[in-house]
């Protein structure tokens, strides 16, 4: 990263001046951004390839609460916290059906491909990734009830590989609005340069995927996941960066299992006396409000481990509505944001975020949304520096 930045001078040289109040000494700065030149390995022999995806929207039972109790505190869950996880006579509880992305490894979507190194992503779907000049093919199923696609954010498409539905002026032939239920479709996108990070980007960034047929429902009911593009000069083939260790994405969002496209199913499944729950009570709507890290509450997403001395890349991201805003904090560590040093970040809904920590100090800590009433909800997770 650093030679890339030394490589775009010119442009902060030109916003120096603009701002009016920048000499040599700051842009020397600019150039020190990363926290782990210990370890570049810079090329720009990267050649462009073509990567294709198997991803399939599948229907599955969620929980977001699997231990059964609060790892932060390591206890029962309070009957404060019940409002959320407690499973009784008029609410759902921890355990939902939801629909999400889960990548296979051909297109007889019979063999899911998971890592144990990916547990901690939870609801979030596999990481689509790609390099400036590559190629991204997603072979599309659509398992669901409902009709679903994958849309991009960030990656060059046209109309056939939107997979968004309004009026836009051009023909059903030429576009791609939804996937049918049971149905298969190969989106094709492009990595221009105009997708890869930016001057004051580390050396890959990341930015959502979602369906967006009925996006709010799709997105409440699971449909989302990452795309990271990776600056060529610091990818592997794997479109992995070079200049890093290793990677965590996080998604903060308070899912509204209320507008799920599966809240009815949720309904006559799980409440112990269904035919007395109404839907519009507010302690009902209250109980179905989920304030997740990547889908788990109060401790329950897996613990996010590294080892001390590594240099890790955090790729974060918001989703949903006007609770949404989002301040993810680290307990133990900084990290460093577009050239600012910091230990909190702020995220609205599809803000995607990518930043550097250097984990020197080894422990089990704390890693949570900032926010009081999410604090209160349950987004909350922790990681372990080994
Ligand atoms: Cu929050």
């Amino acid at each position: 990263m650093k030679n890339y930045n030394i490589k775009m001078l010119g442009i902060f040289v030109i916003t120096a001046c603009i701002s009016g109040c920048h000499n040599d000494d700051d842009i020397t700065i600019y150039q020190d951004v990363n926290p782990t030149p210990s370890v570049t390995t810079a090329t720009s022999t990267y050649t462009p390839t073509t990567r294709t995806y198997f991803i399939a929207a599948d229907e599955v039972e969620w929980d977001y609460a699997p231990s059964g109790k609060n790892l932060i505190t390591n206890s029962d869950f309070t009957d404060d916290q019940k409002v959320f996880v407690g499973n009784s006579e008029t609410t759902i509880g921890s355990k939902y059906k939801k629909a999400i992305y889960r990548q296979y490894s051909d297109d007889s979507f019979t063999t899911l491909v998971t890592s144990p190194e990916t547990e901690y992503m939870g609801f979030l779907g596999p990481t689509i990734r790609g390099v400036v000049g590559d190629s991204i093919i997603i072979v599309f199923k659509n398992n669901t009830v409902n009709p679903a696609s994958v849309h991009p954010h960030g990656v060059f498409y046209d109309k056939s590989g939107e997979g968004a539905n309004y009026n836009d002026g051009s023909n059903a032939d030429s576009k791609k609005d939804m996937v049918a239920t049971g149905e298969t479709y190969t989106y094709h996108w492009n990595v221009p340069e105009t997708s890869m990070p930016g001057p004051s980007d580390p050396s890959s960034i990341g930015y959502p995927y979602h369906s967006h047929f009925n996006s709010p429902k799709d997105v409440n009911s699971g449909l989302i996941g990452m795309i990271v593009i990776v600056d060529p000069e610091f990818a592997d083939e794997n479109a992995f960066p070079t200049d890093i260790d290793r990677e965590f994405f996080t998604l903060f969002t308070v899912t509204d299992e209320n507008v799920s496209h599966y809240i009815e199913d949720n309904i006559a499944t799980y409440p112990t006396n269904p035919a007395s729950v109404d839907p519009e009570d507010d302690e009902f709507v209250e109980s179905n409000l989920m304030h997740g890290m990547n889908g788990y509450v109060y401790g329950n997403l897996p613990m996010m481990t590294m080892n001390s001395g590594e240099n890790v890349r955090w790729y974060l991201m918001a989703m949903g509505t006007e609770v949404d805003l989002h301040t993810a904090h680290w307990h133990g560590a900084t990290v460093l944001q577009s050239g600012n040093r910091v230990d909190v970040v702020d995220l609205l809904p599809a803000i995607t975020r990518t930043v550097d920590m250097k984990a020197d100090n080894p422990g089990i800590w704390i890693y949570h949304c900032h926010v009081n009433d999410h604090i209160n909800a349950g987004m909350l997770g922790r990681y372990e520096i080994k």
